[in-house]
């Protein structure tokens, strides 16, 4: 299981150079991605796999879907801001994400 911990701001630049399609949100608490599908079930497919996951490592997305869009916001409230398991969640979704498509 990552780190809970919250990560230090200087840190997160180099950390987020890997996930460019991110951007940092609310202050730097949170990351956020928009995902774009060719359609529902591909998008609905993509949450499936990412909600068992999610329950695997008891770490779970804001998000919200509209048709072949999946906009994704990711924190860790327990540490009130950004964690190494919000960024291994923005990993294995890019991942699966671009096997999918
Ligand atoms: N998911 N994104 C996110 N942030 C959390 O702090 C969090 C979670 N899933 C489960 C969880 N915390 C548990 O530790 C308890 O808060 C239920």
């Amino acid at each position: 299981m990552p780190e809970a911990s919250k990560i230090h701001p200087d840190q997160l630049q180099d950390k987020l150079a890997a996930l460019a399609q991110w951007r940092l949100d609310n202050a730097g608490q949170s990351i956020a991605r928009e995902y774009r599908f060719d359609d529902f079930m591909q998008a609905f497919a993509f949450m499936s796999e990412m909600a068992i996951w999610s329950e695997k490592h008891d770490h779970h997305p804001e998000w919200f879907n509209v048709y072949n869009k999946v906009k994704v916001t990711l924190t860790t409230h327990d540490a009130g801001g950004l964690t190494e398991r919000d960024l291994a969640w923005a990993r294995h979704a890019d991942a699966v994400f671009s096997r999918s498509h």
